[in-house]
């Protein structure tokens, strides 16, 4: 039997099996189409961006490890893999963007003179790809970063300096909405802090506070742009003390009706971020995610289908909540080939969903209601291997995307033809 006609089978009998539980696979297939996952473009490329001078990882408390072959050098090379990811992956996604993968003409644009001009291509390109963008400021990799302080340095000339970035970011994100008809989220992250201990530590929160003030000042359309801002407990060179901390910008998004940012690689590694989102939704209207995985610190490795990814889907869908989240992507991973690395990640993402979709909340919730915990846990140790799998399979095939592994030899394709052929 030819593999499709397989999948397809698979799928009939799956699809049986889950209407004997309540549910309904092409009703949920339906609902997955429609949510969108924002991918980085910084997996393209090592977050290394195309500014003159090259913008290279530093004094910003994060850091890309490995030298596979093939990155992408230009904004046409990196245009190119992540269409290839796109023709990989089902959905209709977005991607996301950061300030500095502009295209600056080969000239020095510092990053308080970004304007929307530098990123009209990507916005043709997003129309004729057909799809929308989200957008970052880029607070590091700059020498005005390299003290380790960026909004809330004490020097008032570099916190100017970055509040105008960041005006701009704002700008540039409301006109990708404009541009492109749809909400773009401007995420706000900073990589302040220190190293060591400090005394002044209320300072640089207060300075922080009235920077982010003053970026706010001017309001967009919500139909245009939204801002975020996203928390951290530590980074390379921060490890002491971060001016972002969870705590202050949950307070400040809350009093501002602003969204925050969940990286889950930016809290303890025990600490569950699946728990936090029906907390923060209680407050604030949406929460945006940066989906990672963390290998014992928050080392963005690349995304894959496990239990922290599954339990935040699981408690997004259980919220009913998929209208107020916004998911993206926060991994780099340099040690393989990327265009490979940033496929699985996201189908990893949108697996988990698919898992916490195909569960039949309201039979766990009756359980529940009634006191019956053997059975709510008996009922969802039985959901972990339902042939949630067929399911998949069946809907990249739907989707026109290649089911299974064998989009692998896509990308070794893509490997030997393009990206091996680069010299870096
Ligand atoms: C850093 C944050 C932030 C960055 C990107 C490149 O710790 O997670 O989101 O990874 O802006
Ligand atoms: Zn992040």
């Amino acid at each position: 039997m030819k593999n499709n006609q397989l999948i397809e089978k698979a799928y009939e009998i799956a699809q049986e099996q889950y209407s004997a539980i309540g549910i309904e696979t092409t009703a949920v297939l339906k609902i997955l189409e429609n949510v969108p996952i924002s991918i980085h473009c910084w997996q393209g490329d090592d977050v290394g961006g195309f500014e003159k001078p090259d913008a290279s990882l530093s004094g910003g408390g994060i850091q890309v490890t490995g030298n596979y072959p093939g990155k992408a050098r230009t904004v046409a090379e990196l245009r190119m893999d992540f269409e290839k990811v796109l023709s990989l992956i089902p959905g209709s996604n977005r991607l996301n963007l950061h300030a500095i993968y502009g295209e600056f003409g080969g000239k020095v644009v510092d990053r308080d003179e970004v304007e929307a001009k530098h990123f009209q291509g990507w916005v043709d390109w997003a129309k004729k790809v057909g799809i929308k963008l989200d957008f970052n400021a880029t607070c590091f990799s700059h020498p005005k970063a390299d003290d380790g302080y960026t909004l809330s340095h004490k020097d008032k000339s570099i916190r100017d300096f970055w509040i105008e970035h960041v005006q701009r970011c704002r700008e540039i994100s409301a006109f990708f909405g404009r541009e492109l008809n749809d909400v773009t989220i401007h995420d706000i992250w900073i990589p302040d802090g220190s190293k060591d201990e400090l005394v002044d530590r209320f300072v640089h929160r207060s300075l922080l506070k009235d920077s982010l003030d003053k970026i706010f000042q001017k309001e967009y359309n919500p139909s245009e742009m939204k801002d975020a801002l996203e928390s951290k407990l530590f980074g390379i060179g921060s490890e002491s003390f971060v001016v972002g901390s969870h705590d202050f910008y949950l307070g400040y998004a809350a009093a501002n009706k602003k969204m925050v940012c969940l990286d889950n690689g930016h809290f303890h590694p025990t600490e569950s971020v699946a728990d936090k989102v029906s907390s923060v939704l209680q407050f604030t209207d949406e929460v945006l995610l940066h989906l990672t995985r963390g290998v014992r610190w928050d080392s963005d490795h690349v995304v894959t289908l496990n239990d922290q990814i599954t339990a935040i889907m699981h408690e997004i869908v259980r919220a009913n909540a998929l209208d107020r989240v916004h998911l993206a992507l926060d991994f780099f991973d340099a040690s393989i080939n990327r265009v490979g690395a940033w496929v699985v990640g996201t189908r990893a993402v949108q697996k988990a969903l698919l898992f916490a979709l195909l569960e039949p909340v309201e039979k766990l919730r009756e359980y529940e209601n009634n006191g019956q915990y053997f059975e709510r846990l008996a009922f969802l140790e039985e959901l972990k291997t339902k042939p949630f799998g067929a399911v998949w399979d069946y809907y990249c095939l739907q989707q026109g995307v290649i089911p299974g592994e064998d989009y692998i030899s896509e990308i070794q394709s893509y490997e030997r033809d393009v990206t091996s052929k680069r010299n870096s």
